[in-house]
């Protein structure tokens, strides 16, 4: 059982923001904050790849960013480290298939949150079966954020979700910009997640604002 109910998640989902230390050309803490004030819904820290934090720095890295999400209101989710997560009490794990099997996060986690990235039906499948939260489909669109991206797959799986009536919370992502975001939307996510839309933008605050505003209508 997770804390939280379906309806909630996916009123969560809705702008879901990912960045770690690395993701920004800005002062990253500024970003965060701008990005809330615009209007994200949920934060993923993903803090990895080059000239990352690791060790006790990551540790307190983490809980400052779970301090500015909470004065928010915001979900603070941690990407991969589920101990990290346990020992600063994060609201949820995200995991992708190379990581941890969910069976085994979701039992660490308790009634957190846990979202699992797959990319076929037979995935979400194992992800609801393991007790996944939400499941990440993409990339969406082409993406150069994550090198290791698999084959972009446009929004043909969260349209066949919803025509097999898989009723799990969703969220795209991948390239996913304030101009292609209501695509998403309109093939049946429930969130838009994005890393370089909001951290790269000059104004963080006003690309959350554009996507928050672009998907809701
Ligand atoms: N997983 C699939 S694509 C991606 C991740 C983490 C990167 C998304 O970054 P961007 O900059 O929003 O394309
Ligand atoms: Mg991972």
């Amino acid at each position: 059982m997770s804390r939280y109910s379906k309806d909630w998640i996916r009123e969560k989902l809705k702008v879901y923001f990912i960045m770690g230390s690395n993701n920004t050309n800005h002062e990253h803490e500024f970003v965060l904050t701008e990005a809330l004030k615009g209007g994200v819904t949920i934060f993923q820290f993903r803090e990895k790849g080059e000239g990352s934090y690791t060790g006790k720095e990551k540790i307190e890295l983490a809980r400052r960013w779970k301090e500015i999400c909470h004065e928010y209101q915001v979900p603070f989710i941690i990407n991969d480290d589920v101990d990290l997560a346990i020992e600063i009490d994060a609201d949820g794990v995200h995991i992708g298939q190379e990581d941890e099997s969910p069976t085994l996060v979701k039992k660490k986690i308790g009634d957190r949150m846990l979202g699992v990235s797959a990319h076929s039906i037979e995935e979400v499948k194992k992800a609801i079966a393991a007790g996944a939260d939400y499941v990440g489909i993409g990339p969406i669109f082409p993406t150069n954020t994550k090198k290791d991206a698999k084959e972009v797959q446009g929004t043909k799986l969260i349209q066949e979700l919803k025509e097999r009536g898989i009723d799990i919370p969703i969220v795209g992502i991948g390239g996913i910009t304030s101009q292609n975001a209501k695509k998403v939307m309109d093939a049946g996510g429930d969130g838009v997640a994005v890393i370089s839309e909001i951290s790269y933008g000059d104004s963080p605050f006003d690309r959350a604002k554009q996507l928050a505003e672009n998907i809701l209508v």
